[in-house]
């Protein structure tokens, strides 16, 4: 009875392993990712900038963005619509990122709007950082280089 006792417990470690192995790969969350962020270096006068970047989202479930901020300025999500043959801005207080696909800010689309610029846009090499707040990731910090062209 005793060697029998011994030849069974190894097989339920082992299959008591595999459910919580198996289980933690099932688990559905949001993967959240920043590619390419940068901002277009305002001229000396501007009061405002716009920042493009790709959010990704590569886990099997949604993700909000609830808050973004920055020391260096104030800052929306914005999304330019054309209305009537007029470009307009529209503030988008959240947004849901969902399962395996991307939100592209970019010209004439989505982008973060920056105002109230302070100095830091204008210094040489400028880096501005970010930090978005998402409903189920938290929070993340990302620097944002300021530079005149795409490249
Ligand atoms: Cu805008």
């Amino acid at each position: 009875m005793n060697s029998l006792k011994i030849y069974i417990n190894p097989i339920w470690m082992f299959l008591l392993l595999f459910v919580f192995i198996s289980n933690s790969y099932a688990e559905d969350k949001p993967n959240i990712q920043f590619e390419d962020f940068w901002i277009v270096s305002p001229p000396e006068v501007a009061r405002s900038a716009a920042g493009y970047g790709i959010i990704r989202n590569t886990g099997n479930e949604a993700d909000t963005l609830t808050h973004i901020c920055t020391e260096s300025a104030s800052v929306m999500l914005h999304k330019t619509e054309i209305e009537s043959g007029m470009a307009k801005m529209i503030h988008l207080k959240n947004i849901v990122i969902e399962p395996n696909s991307e939100l592209v800010l970019k010209p004439m689309s989505f982008h973060l709007m920056f105002m109230d610029l302070s100095d830091d846009f204008f210094k040489e090499n400028a880096e501005i950082t970010l930090y978005l707040e998402f409903e189920k990731s938290g929070r993340f910090e990302i620097k944002l280089p300021v530079r005149s062209s795409w490249d």
